[in-house]
């Protein structure tokens, strides 16, 4: 019996409040609306084991954290969540829409937290080896809306919800220079746009991604 044909990893990047957990639940519609069969997940987090890495590193503390520790947390997650769940989808012919991946870490360790970039990249290829998403979409809004938008809610912040707009400046100004560099893999969306709109743009990259497919 033939293997069946890879399913497709895509990963849904941008600084907070952007819209990433709306627009997830609209592209997996989309996804299900034109007979792809896909799962959704997310990071840090997607397993039970990597849920409570998760838990870990948001919950606000007393103690403060080192880098280095946020960083090798992020990866441990990333190798449980990468090797027994989405590997295995992906080899079955299953797409994987996940909420963040490693281009957060670059964005947010690398640049909000000012880890050096090698120690990512480092880490980067021992976890995953070769292994990138297949597409980025990166939702895109000044760091201001995207604050704006979350002020909304009356959750108490996370621990990296608590940091400063410079932090967050950085860390969007990281996600640019990475679609910058690839836009072959990269699809940055334009996020301040009324919702309607955004979810008009990314049908119209998702309607690429899969005619790219079929070539
Ligand atoms: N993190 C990291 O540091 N390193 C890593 O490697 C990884 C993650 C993987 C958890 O991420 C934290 O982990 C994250 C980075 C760090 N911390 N931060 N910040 P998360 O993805 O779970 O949390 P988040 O980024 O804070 O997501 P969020 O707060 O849930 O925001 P969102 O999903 O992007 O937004 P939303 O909930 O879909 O939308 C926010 C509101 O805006 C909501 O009321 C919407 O109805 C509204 N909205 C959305 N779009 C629009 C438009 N177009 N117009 C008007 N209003 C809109």
């Amino acid at each position: 019996m033939t293997e069946p044909r890879r399913g497709l990893f895509i990963t849904m990047e941008g600084t907070e409040g952007v819209g990433k957990s709306t627009n997830m639940e609209f592209l997996a519609n989309q996804l299900a609306a034109r007979g792809i069969d896909y799962v959704v997940t997310r990071e840090p987090g997607g397993t039970p084991m990597a849920e409570e890495i998760r838990e870990l590193l948001l919950r606000r503390r007393e103690e403060p954290v080192q880098g280095l520790t946020e960083l090798l947390l992020m990866f441990a997650a990333r190798s449980q969540h990468l090797h027994s769940f989405i590997l295995p989808r992906l080899k079955e012919g299953v797409w994987v829409l996940c909420d963040r991946f490693t281009d957060a870490t670059y964005a947010y360790q690398g640049g909000g937290r000012q880890m050096p970039m090698e120690q990512v990249q480092l880490l980067e290829q021992l976890v995953q080896g070769d292994r990138r998403p297949d597409h980025v979409l990166l939702l895109d809004a000044p760091v201001a809306v995207g604050m704006q938008r979350i002020r909304g809610r009356d959750l108490a912040p996370d621990r990296f919800e608590q940091e400063q707009q410079a932090f967050f400046q950085r860390v969007q100004d990281v996600y640019r220079e990475r679609a910058r560099q690839a836009p072959e893999r990269y699809h940055q969306i334009d996020a301040s746009q009324p919702l309607n709109q955004v979810q008009s743009d990314l049908s119209a990259v998702l309607d690429t991604i899969i005619m790219g497919r079929h070539h």
